[in-house]
């Protein structure tokens, strides 16, 4: 009897010591973690408070490395989510445009006009909605944990005020990597043209392109009014929100309580980058604003009624792409934007 306890004790003993062992020799060195922006912006500097609030709460045994610029796929930021899956990167905070190439359901985000208002995004991502798009990215191996925002993304040109679309005939625009967006800017009467952030920035300076369309925060961060973006024109006409993900074999290297601690971690970090996301471009916190308009740029605010011409003439393709994303979704989030 007392030789057998010692035997089987012994034997969980050992076990032990392999599990304890294959876990640590399982753990990198580093994980890289992808973002299309640095630390200058609220995107960046989530990926940062991401690292340090998982190497808090792992004591150290989870390292992240922010990689910005999405310098591991060559700052081709629509090839990103591929390399999620491959493991060229390990971990990321991604917006929805950059994946709806592989994702089509992502492009529920970029509908032309579905969301008017901040309650409207959350009514998305923190609804029904947001659970069956992580399921769908659970589906295409991905593990996603948390939202964060890049934000309402407002359109600048260097030539006039636009608060028409009749004003923007002609502009060559630089817009991002979904045809979902050359078709709203065609439908417009723009000129548009799919590059990555890396290239837009040059293409702003040269004149090769005359606007754009980007969160406020990224305006200012980017200094845009100083590559002669001098006219901005607030039509919230889209949102994009970002994800916290992780690759899913190295998710499940992990213990079940380091998972726990990355997934804690998005989630304080992803709320974190929401608030910052969204500050100072309200009616009651309009600083981002007033600094952007100190740097001499004219800034348009659009009637309802002037709105209601940009809706209808991307109206055709809201149903066009409302085809694509999945008839069922697409109600299901204008159902929970209507009850917000
Ligand atoms: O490329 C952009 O415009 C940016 C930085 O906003 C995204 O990655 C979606």
């Amino acid at each position: 009897m007392l030789r057998r306890t010692f035997m089987v004790a012994t034997a969980a003993c050992m076990m032990m010591v392999a599990g304890s062992t294959l876990a640590a020799d399982a753990y990198r060195a580093e994980y890289r973690l992808s973002t299309v922006l640095g630390t200058a912006f609220p995107w960046g500097q989530a990926g940062e408070r991401w690292a340090e609030l998982v190497k808090e709460k792992t004591q150290g045994r989870i390292n992240i490395k922010l990689y910005p610029g999405t310098s591991l796929v060559g700052g081709d930021q629509t090839r990103e989510f591929t390399a999620i899956r491959q493991g060229v990167i390990d971990l990321a905070i991604g917006s929805t445009i950059n994946w709806s190439p592989q994702v089509k359901e992502l492009n529920l985000f970029s509908l032309p006009f579905l969301m008017p208002d901040y309650k409207a995004i959350d009514s998305l991502t923190q609804g029904e909605v947001g659970k069956q798009l992580f399921k769908t990215l659970e589906q295409r191996e991905v593990v996603p944990l948390a939202w964060g925002e890049n934000g309402f993304r407002e359109m600048s040109n260097s030539k006039r005020p636009v608060s028409s679309p009749a004003d923007m005939k002609g502009f060559k625009f630089r817009v991002v990597g979904s045809p979902l967006y050359n078709e709203t800017f065609s439908a417009l009467g723009a000129n548009p043209t799919q590059m990555s952030w890396a290239d837009a920035q040059p293409a702003l300076a040269s004149g090769a392109v005359d606007g754009q369309e980007n969160p406020l925060s990224v305006f200012v961060a980017a200094k845009l009014p100083t590559v002669g973006q001098k006219y901005l024109t607030l039509w919230h006409y889209v949102a994009d929100p970002l994800i916290f993900v992780v690759n899913k074999e190295v998710w499940a290297s992990w213990t079940p309580a380091d998972r726990e601690a990355v997934k804690q971690a998005a989630l304080e970090a992803g709320k974190e980058n929401v608030e910052k996301a969204r500050k100072g471009i309200a009616a009651s916190d309009n600083a981002v604003l007033k600094q952007i308009e100190a740097a001499g740029v004219t800034v348009t605010s659009l009637t309802p009624e002037q709105r209601e011409v940009f809706v209808k003439m991307t109206r055709p393709v809201y149903e066009k792409w409302s085809k694509t994303i999945g008839a069922d979704l697409v109600k299901k989030a204008e159902g929970a934007i209507a009850q917000r």
